[in-house]
């Protein structure tokens, strides 16, 4: 358990100091908002650059039931969420989700989110037969922000 908790504050350096590397993977940014009472899912934007060809697959919390990958689309002003299998991330490009309604949704919160903790993630990432599992903390910012 304190190995956890070391370990965890390592990342939370990491992240503040610009990213979190692993191998060929950088992710930063990664965020989502407290929720509001009664609220048991949260959108989660993250950005991930690869260096080389890759998909993320999918993605883990300990914070909630599941965690599902999601794109936005609007549909006559209706704001409709649709759960996709995987995210390609091309070589060498940032890949934002957050901006074209992609978006990491967590289903199922054990636990509110409240502004200035961090969630723990682990996002898997597949490139060619590697899988690599990245450890990431999402800075959870106040419900105005
Ligand atoms: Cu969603």
């Amino acid at each position: 358990m304190n190995k956890l908790i070391t370990l965890s504050g390592l990342l939370g350096a990491m992240l503040l100091s610009g990213g979190v590397y692993a191998g060929d993977i950088q992710v930063e940014g990664a965020w989502a908002r407290a929720t509001a009472p009664g609220q048991d899912v949260a959108m989660v934007d993250v950005t991930i650059t690869s260096s080389k060809a890759a998909n993320l697959v999918g993605v883990t919390s300990a914070a909630c039931k599941g965690v599902q990958i999601h794109t936005m689309t609007h549909d006559n002003g209706v704001m409709k969420m649709r759960e996709v299998k995987s995210i390609e991330l091309p070589a060498g490009k940032r890949i934002a989700l957050g901006e074209r309604g992609y978006h990491l949704m967590l289903m199922g919160l054990n636990a509110p989110l409240v502004a200035g903790a961090t969630l723990p993630l682990t996002l898997n990432v597949k490139a060619g037969d590697k899988e690599t599992q990245v450890e990431v903390r999402a800075e959870v910012k106040p419900l105005t922000y």
